[in-house]
């Protein structure tokens, strides 16, 4: 049996551990213990990277006593275990984020400086693990930390991808993709189960199985079956009261090798079954904005709904005698539709393996799910060709079908239901090819949807879930996104929260909410002063990595102005980058005028497939090359692009910020959590009515966010009665030239055509509002920047904004889903 999961009869083992003296001695004891005993080094031969694994081991082992002890309460007291099913987890480096939680970062400082090692190098050589494309992944890695924070006992569920989010580099101006090879040194934190190995199946054929005396029950035959092994990870949540799991799948063949085939001398076809399994965790889809729509998806998503699920149970049944308690004991929250084929994979493993009857297995699975929705761009919402599913997985289309029927009878039989509504209504798209739609399934599916800002909420209930809405309307209700402060604020500025601490007292730490105390301090001078100084410092360290990476000197004194996220037209980096150029172009003409220096960063990563955003990535390149060179601009103007955006980067960059740019085209960026992570260190933002930036603007007031442009209800107006981009670039001759340049090959004279296609796409549709939005853009930028000239003014709107973003803790988010949605956790 696992250590976390110890049966009844070892638990005695489990006692509270003793306490430990955390000090830097016995710290330094136990990573050379590691050193000489795991990794077989001595003091004298250990490289960086044997520091880092024996550090890694040594803490590990502080956290397995905590982790023994949660999982044991779970299971004693018998409460509610929250399961998040989730396609992606962000996590990021791990180590940092666990000796801070444990308090042990400054005796683990001692413990390695007694042998000359520096923790920062050390902690640097960690490798970045990026299962996830961005701010969903990003999420689930947060609500994994919060859970624990908060004592809320959480499995997260999700795949062990060999190969993680790709590596960017950008050569000759363009996005090139590399693998991501976070394993090739080993992972000190996780442990392999491999009691913990369930069967997945795909394909074959489904029959009636009609026995004496029983009643008679579909049973599926499966063509093909693979292993999912469980790789877990501890999470220790703050001061490391409580640790859950994460627990990722791997996929392994039944049979490694075919020995008959090999035998007879077909070396190559022995393999191929065990490769065409291994396939399936081997590599993350990086795309975050469309749908991928290839088998290999489909079997990723349907093996780890499969794994977590029958995992759920074999861990449900141990603990009790039934299934019918299923819903009390256990929540399971499904991460965006990634993981909805659960819906009808649980309702054939109630019925089909467990004899459950159809009534009594429909209540419980909608009792035990719930959906979070991430996105209503209509290219990113999944559906399946019916044949894929049916081949793939014959008796959940049957369930799938079965299911529906419900559903559509329920609608006839309610108020209003027209043909139309009805066949939005289903779950069977029958439009294009006939498609399963995923997101209708994870609807019905569930007890609780929601969405994760007010306004994405009420825009799903207006839009992709109207009908839905109609049929079931209390359903769908509103859980804001939420970031960890501990990883978002205490870990990645530690000069900002040590300020915290002298000022207000290091009670914030424990109870974010006393953050709010700090606000006062905006008019104080001195305090202001030191908070100035921290921002400062924070920049030089950007500075420097920029130094060291590009080559580019940045002025500190500059406004560090920053657009980091995925590249995606509805993010509108390209309404940056010609408001750069507007800038660039009035400099050169207007040289005379007392401009405010300003650097505008960019990174972020574009789908490999995605030919608008990586044009978008070379034209910031472009652009910068251009204006970097050009002497005229005389350090009023400075363009980076910095590559390989990560979870590591961000925490270098968020506490550098001074402008943080939240742009999107209004009503298409369901929440945002970057524009969290820098207003929580001090940074204004400039943004659009969108996502969260609408909660944003009620919690700081509107004196201290800088919003503009069109909202949601005028873009969809606008989209509605043909709004064309030409007619308003006419009216503005500072957005026209700028096109113009662009478009004449100013940035790209070995290539003037490079961005005719990109440019005319603001002439012609202007889809994204960019043209329509330029003006109130630009104006509220140079308001910015007169008020960047008053350093007293810009910095007790960035202290009001560090001070009053409390709310936009992932603890509050789930806190949130615990009451409202899980019944589970402390307060249950
Ligand atoms: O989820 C993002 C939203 O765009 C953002 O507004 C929100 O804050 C965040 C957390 O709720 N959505 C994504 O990041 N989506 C994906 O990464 C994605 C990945 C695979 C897909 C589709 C979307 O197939």
């Amino acid at each position: 049996s696992s250590l976390a999961e110890t049966s009844a009869a070892e638990r005695t083992f489990a006692e509270k551990p003793a306490p430990r003296l955390n000090d830097a001695d016995t710290l330094a004891q136990e990573i050379v213990e590691k050193l000489t005993y795991s990794i077989g080094k001595s003091v004298k031969r250990a490289r960086l990277h044997d520091w880092l694994e024996a550090t890694t081991l040594a803490v590990r082992d502080r956290i397995i006593d905590h982790w023994l002890v949660s999982s044991h309460e779970t299971a004693e007291t018998g409460a509610k275990r929250v399961c998040y099913l989730s396609m992606e987890f962000l996590i990021g480096r791990l180590l940092r984020d666990a000796i801070a939680n444990l308090g042990l970062t400054q005796s683990v400082r001692e413990a390695l400086a007694r042998y000359d090692v520096e923790l920062d190098l050390v902690e640097l050589l960690e490798p970045d693990a990026a299962l996830g494309n961005g701010g969903l992944g990003r999420l689930a890695a947060c609500f994994m930390e919060s859970m624990a924070s908060t004592g809320v006992p959480g499995f997260g569920y999700g795949i062990r991808y060999v190969h993680g989010f790709f590596r960017q580099e950008i050569v000759d101006g363009r996005q090139v993709e590399l693998p991501e090879t976070w394993l090739k040194h080993g992972n000190p934190w996780e442990f392999e189960r491999r009691e913990s190995a369930y069967e997945i199946g795909f394909g074959g054929k489904v029959s009636m199985l009609d026995e004496a005396g029983k009643p008679p029950r579909q049973v599926w035959r499966p063509a093909e079956r693979v292993l999912a092994v469980a790789y877990d990870t501890p999470v220790v949540g703050w001061r490391g009261e409580h640790v859950n799991t994460l627990r990722l799948w791997s996929a392994q063949s039944l049979d490694p090798i075919l020995l008959d085939a090999f035998n007879a001398g077909d070396h190559i076809g022995a393999l191929l079954e065990s490769n065409k399994a291994e396939a399936i965790t081997r590599v993350l889809y990086p795309a975050d904005s469309h749908q991928a729509g290839q088998e290999l998806r489909l079997r990723q998503e349907y093996f780890f709904s499969s794994a977590s699920l029958q995992d759920i149970i074999r861990r449900h049944l141990r603990e009790n005698e039934t299934l019918s308690n299923l819903a009390d004991k256990v929540a399971i929250q499904l991460n965006d539709t990634h993981p909805a084929v659960s819906v009808a994979e649980l309702m054939r493993l109630l019925m089909d393996v467990h004899g459950m009857e159809w009534d009594e297995a429909w209540t419980i699975t909608r009792a035990t799910f719930s959906y979070t929705n991430h996105t209503l761009l209509p290219e990113a919402l999944e559906t399946w060709p019916i044949h894929l599913f049916e081949r793939l997985l014959p008796r959940q289309m049957q369930i799938i079908y079965a299911i529906n029927a419900v559903v559509m009878r329920e609608a006839t039989q309610g108020q209003g239901f027209d043909d139309t509504t009805i066949s939005a209504i289903s779950l069977i798209d029958e439009g294009n090819g006939r498609r399963v739609r995923m997101g209708q399934l994870a609807f019905v599916g569930s007890h609780a949807v929601n969405g994760v800002s007010a306004l994405h909420t009420e825009l799903m209930k207006e839009t992709v879930f109207h009908d839905l809405h109609k049929l079931y309307p209390s359903r769908i209700e509103n859980k804001t996104n939420g970031v960890t402060p501990r990883r978002w604020l205490f870990e990645c500025n530690t000069g900002l929260a040590s300020l915290i601490d002298e000022t207000i007292g290091p009670g914030f730490r424990d109870e974010i909410g006393e953050l709010k105390k700090l606000d006062g301090f905006a008019n104080d001078a001195a305090f202001r002063e030191k908070f100035a100084a921290v921002k400062r410092a924070n920049k030089a360290r950007l500075a420097a990595l920029v130094e060291e990476r590009l080559a580019i000197q940045l002025d500190p004194n500059a406004i560090f102005d920053i657009q980091v996220k995925r590249i995606h037209e509805y993010k509108r980096q390209l309404l940056n980058i010609l408001e750069t150029v507007a800038l660039y172009e009035q400099i050169r003409s207007l040289p005379h005028l007392d401009w405010t220096p300003r650097v505008k960063i960019f990174a972020g990563k574009a789908a490999p497939s995605y030919v608008q955003a990586k044009e978008i990535i070379h034209l910031a390149g472009d652009v910068a090359r251009v204006i970097n060179s050009d002497p005229s601009v005389r350090n009023l103007l400075k363009v980076v692009f910095i590559p390989n955006y990560n979870v590591s980067l961000a925490e270098i960059i968020m506490p550098a910020a001074d402008l943080s740019e939240q742009i999107s085209t209004a009503g298409l960026e369901a929440s945002g959590t970057g524009n969290m992570k820098f207003a929580l260190n001090g940074a204004l933002t400039i943004g659009t009515l969108d996502g969260a930036n609408v909660e944003m603007l009620e919690h700081l007031g509107a004196e201290n966010i800088f919003i503009f442009g069109l909202d949601a209800d005028e873009v969809a107006r606008m989209r509605r009665e043909g709004h064309n981009g030409q007619s308003v670039i006419d009216r503005q001759p500072l957005l026209r030239s700028a096109i113009d340049s662009i478009s004449a090959g100013v940035f790209c004279q070995e290539e003037p055509g490079r961005y005719a296609s990109l440019m005319n796409s603001i002439r012609d549709r202007d889809w994204w509002m960019i043209a329509a939005d330029f003006r109130a853009y630009w104006d509220t930028q140079r308001q910015l920047d007169m008020l960047w000239k008053k350093p007293d003014d810009w910095n007790k709107i960035a202290v009001h904004n560090t001070a009053r973003m409390a709310w936009f803790s992932s603890d509050r988010s789930i806190r949130e889903y615990a009451k409202d949605i899980w019944r589970a956790g402390p307060d249950a």
